[in-house]
């Protein structure tokens, strides 16, 4: 016989036994996390069909125009979380505070942060976007519990819906890749303990915002353009307006993507647009995890512990030769 499929929750039920005394709870929440992924997934691939495209007439807490897929992927997700007792808070990038789950303020131990659908502008001309997700420990069950260090994270991951649907995650050990097989409606294991490519050949930017940029940023850039000596070899430009598909991309062909600040935000190291803890904290995570980097320019992602929930920051993330190339330019000035 051949053997079962190695199914999503085959495979954390059986990581979880390296974790010996583990409750099991964690392991609940990334099943859930699969199944909010193909209710999403549903929902995108039959919006045309259903009348789900299109702005949903109202904003979110950065004054973006809201899509109906945005509003109704957060709805998924809340509902995901709305049971079991497992999860106090929920914080996402379409909510001014956290979800408090008042059933579970005495007993929830994780709070979950999310972008539900980041590179919503691809929706209505079928490009591809994904839902990103972060896991914490509850502490005292206020937004206290989320602006703390990258590090800290539990788990991190995203679902990206292209022309198949894939899970992606990490819990610590090791960046696990699943399918999405539509005949049996299970998240297949396909690729195990991913590693990013120590160099890449693309890089993915808005080089229409190139005017905003710090100097260092624009001399990095022209520095990717520029043939190399002897090899010729210069990089690809692979942007397709949503985070998460440019650095799934670069996860495994290697390569780096930047969201640069434009120097005169508040927000540390001057801004730009990504959100510290539903963007850039758990992509950081699964890259770090993979042998990549993630940086601010000065500082690495994952030490930032952001003062407010919606903080933004710069983002070079990929390749650690492409990143470390990005810090040298921007120490020089
Ligand atoms: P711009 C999507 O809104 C997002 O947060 C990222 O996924 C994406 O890379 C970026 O913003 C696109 O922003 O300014 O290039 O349209």
């Amino acid at each position: 016989m051949s053997p079962a499929p190695l199914t999503l929750d085959r495979f954390i039920l059986e990581e979880q036994k390296s974790f010996p005394g583990s409750t099991g709870e964690l392991s609940l929440l990334l099943m859930r996390l699969g199944v909010a992924g193909k209710r999403i997934a549903n929902a995108l691939a039959r919006a045309g069909l259903t009348g789900a495209l299109g702005v949903a007439g109202s904003e979110n807490v950065q004054g973006e125009e809201q899509k109906k897929l945005d509003v109704l992927a957060n709805e998924i997700l809340l509902e995901t979380f709305d049971y079991g007792g497992l999860v106090t808070l929920a914080a996402s990038e379409e909510m001014e505070e956290p979800f408090v789950y008042r059933g579970s303020l005495d007993q929830g131990r994780y709070a979950v942060l999310f972008d539900p659908m980041d590179g919503s502008s691809n929706i209505d001309c079928n490009g591809t976007l994904g839902t990103i997700f972060s896991i914490r420990h509850r502490r005292d069950g206020t937004v206290r519990d989320l602006l703390r260090s990258g590090r800290e994270q539990v788990a991190a991951g995203y679902v990206l819906f292209g022309p198949a649907v894939i899970l992606v995650y990490t819990s610590g050990e090791g960046v696990h890749l699943f399918t999405l097989d539509p005949a049996i409606g299970e998240f297949l294991l396909t690729r195990r303990d991913l590693r990013m490519p120590e160099r890449g050949k693309g890089y993915a930017v808005n080089e229409g915002r190139s005017h905003r940029w710090p100097p260092a940023v624009r001399a990095f850039v022209e520095r990717l353009k520029t043939p190399e000596p002897g090899s010729g070899r210069v990089y690809s430009t692979r942007y397709s307006a949503s985070m998460v598909a440019d650095v799934h991309r670069f996860l495994l062909e290697g390569g780096i993507y930047l969201y640069p600040g434009d120097g005169k935000s508040a927000d540390r190291d001057g801004g730009g647009k990504l959100r510290v803890l539903y963007e850039c904290h758990p992509l950081a995570f699964v890259v770090e995890h993979a042998g990549g980097r993630a940086s601010t320019g000065t500082a690495k992602v994952l030490d930032v512990s952001p003062e407010t929930l919606h903080e933004r920051m710069p983002l070079a993330i990929g390749s650690r030769a492409e990143v470390d190339l990005f810090d040298q330019f921007v120490a020089r000035g």
